[in-house]
């Protein structure tokens, strides 16, 4: 594999696909369920509950897969544009942390004994090891942030007055944002440790919700700029064309940094203890924080617009169909994108204060995340590991039109399912995270919508299909004997930009990192100093429920 950084991003990658294949496995089961078929009691004694099925789901994909992909590509490409080395003892410390805190946290997650879903609200009560393990998995990522800012301090050290270049400046607001986003966890950890391990008698539901929460929004952006960065980066080249404005393209991650953290009441307009006024503040600094996604969508789809018209594209919409298709990373991100536009309107509805109250805790829900994290960040994902995993191993992809199916497949069955969830949340109220067989409020809303509801086991059976392929493509690539470095990209394919940063005013602007980090944390203050402070000082512990 050459450099030993490439060692260590495949090491990163393919942990997180691993966590990924685990997950995923566990999805057509949800899906099912919400069709009317319960397998679960097939799986005892291995798996005890729905509910520990959908524990293993959510932590693996969404907290475990989605971070090691942004540890893998948040360092890897940064080094490869600076042409440094990060620290390779560091790095490997915080691989060796990601790799022992999971399995710390899968063994009672494997035994039933933390199966609190995702979002671990309290009273459920884990084993002191889940949150452990959980802990220090999170904690390697702050090893991932001090290598990628001590690459650029060397840098800048070593080019006095330029423009840090786009995917390091990416990287680094991304790192300073996850900083500044993951205290909440890292506070709520602290309580629930002590809690699960009997050191305090009880913890406030409202204050652990709340601290949940503050990472809890600006979580989905750690998941999601790995993909815009690529998307940025790499899409525009791999289309045949380049990225419309560089300035622009910073600007994007720098209203990242300010506003992906202040926003998470959004969660919370069902909570009680939370003053209307905050939870309104909340509603437009979260509309703030959706206009960087605008954004995206115009300098994305303009640079697609290049790379269509230089592959011959004629007229109007031509140029779509000029784009390279049948490539599969390309495709990946084409049907991501798509899927990602219909996801962010539902975003939106989900963040309009009233018009949340119709469904919340709904599977509208659900039908929301997976076209975001599930659809484009996943295939993003996918999509990047067809070039990835090649570049890194010197080992060309095999089976293309395998892979092509899976992206074509995946996109197909999260379309389906995400539409019946969005149709069934929003007409006739189905809760989410029902099992059921198990519950008689879903069960009376299940008999209303079940013609809709029987699209998930379609869905289960198309993804399921979908993620044989990709996983047999991706480790039929990286276990194969034959090497032939001809036919594998040899480097990063970083794309051109038309309008560059240097002499833009709006570039120079967005380099003072530092000052707009400081302003991120007024910010954060602002929008939540008051509301901690009050829950703090009025907390009303209670003792939980022990899940073992
Ligand atoms: Fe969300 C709940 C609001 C984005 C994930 N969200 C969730 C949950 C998850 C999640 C996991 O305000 C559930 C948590 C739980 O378990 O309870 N979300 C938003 C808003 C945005 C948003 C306003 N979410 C995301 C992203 C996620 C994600 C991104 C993961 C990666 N979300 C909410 C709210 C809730 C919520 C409430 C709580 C609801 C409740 O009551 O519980 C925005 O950031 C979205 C902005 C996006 C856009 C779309 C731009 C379009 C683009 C595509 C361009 C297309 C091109 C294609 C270029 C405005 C960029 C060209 C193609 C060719 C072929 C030419």
């Amino acid at each position: 594999a050459g450099a030993p950084e490439k060692k260590y991003t495949l090491f990163m990658l393919m942990l997180g696909f691993i966590a990924l294949m685990v997950g995923t496995l566990f999805g057509p089961l949800q899906a099912f369920n919400y069709g009317g078929l319960d397998l679960y009691p097939f799986l005892k004694p291995v798996f005890q509950s729905y509910y520990q099925g959908l524990t293993i789901h959510g932590v693996l994909n969404a907290i475990i897969f989605t971070q090691l992909f942004g540890q893998a590509i948040m360092v890897y490409l940064p080094a490869k544009e600076l042409g440094l080395r990060p620290n390779m003892t560091l790095a490997w410390v915080s691989f060796w942390m990601a790799l022992i805190g999971l399995l710390i946290a899968a063994l009672p997650l494997l035994g039933n004994a933390a199966s609190v879903l995702y979002t671990f609200y309290p009273p459920l009560k884990a084993h002191w090891a889940f949150y452990v393990g959980a802990a220090l998995f999170v904690l390697s990522s702050y090893v991932s942030i001090y290598l990628v800012l001590e690459m650029w301090s060397r840098w800048k050290r070593a080019n006095p007055g330029k423009i840090t270049p786009l995917a390091t400046y990416m990287s680094v607001t991304f790192w300073l944002m996850w900083f500044l986003a993951s205290l909440g966890l890292v506070v709520e950890a602290l309580f629930l440790i002590a809690w699960s391990l009997g050191l305090v008698a009880g913890v406030d539901p409202l204050l652990m919700r709340t601290l949940f929460w503050y990472t809890g929004h600006p979580i989905v952006y750690f998941w999601l700029l790995p993909a815009y960065t690529l998307a940025y980066v790499t899409l525009p080249k791999l289309a045949g064309g380049k990225l419309v404005s560089d300035p622009l393209s910073r600007l994007v991650f720098l209203l990242f940094l300010l506003f992906s953290v202040p926003v998470g009441f959004h969660h919370q307009f069902a909570d009680p203890g939370i003053a209307p006024y905050w939870k309104m503040i909340h509603t437009i600094l979260t509309m703030m924080v959706a206009v960087p996604s605008l954004i995206t969508a115009f300098t994305i789809a303009a640079s697609l617009e290049v790379a269509g018209r230089a592959n011959g594209g004629k007229g109007l919409l031509g140029w779509i169909g000029a784009l390279p298709w049948n490539n599969p990373t390309v495709l990946a991100f084409l049907l991501g994108f798509l899927a990602f536009i219909p996801g962010g309107a539902g975003g939106i509805v989900n963040a309009s204060f009233n018009l949340n109250q119709n469904i919340h805790n709904t599977v509208w829900i659900p039908g929301h995340f997976h076209l975001q994290v599930g659809t484009l960040v996943t295939m993003a994902a996918m999509g990047t590991a067809f070039w990835l995993i090649p570049h890194l191993t010197g080992k060309p992809l095999v089976a293309r039109g395998m892979a092509l199916a899976s992206q074509w497949l995946w996109f197909l069955g999260m379309f389906i399912m995400t539409f019946s969830l969005h149709w069934m949340g929003f007409l006739y109220a189905v809760p989410r995270r029902s099992h059921i067989a198990g519950s008689p409020i879903a069960m009376e809303a299940y008999r209303e919508s079940s013609a809709w509801m029987v699209l998930n086991i379609v869905s289960g059976v198309i993804l399921l299909i979908a993620a044989i392929l990709f996983f047999y493509v991706i480790y039929a690539t990286a276990l194969q004997s034959r090497r032939d470095p001809e036919r594998v990209m040899s480097e990063v394919p970083f794309s051109e930009v038309i309008s560059k940063p240097e002499g833009s005013s709006l570039a120079l602007m967005t380099e003072r990192v530092w000052f707009w980090f400081g302003i991120a944390v007024v910010l954060v203050v602002l929008a939540y100093g008051p509301v901690l402070f009050q829950m703090f000082t009025n907390m009303n512990p209670v003792p939980g429920q022990r899940l073992w």
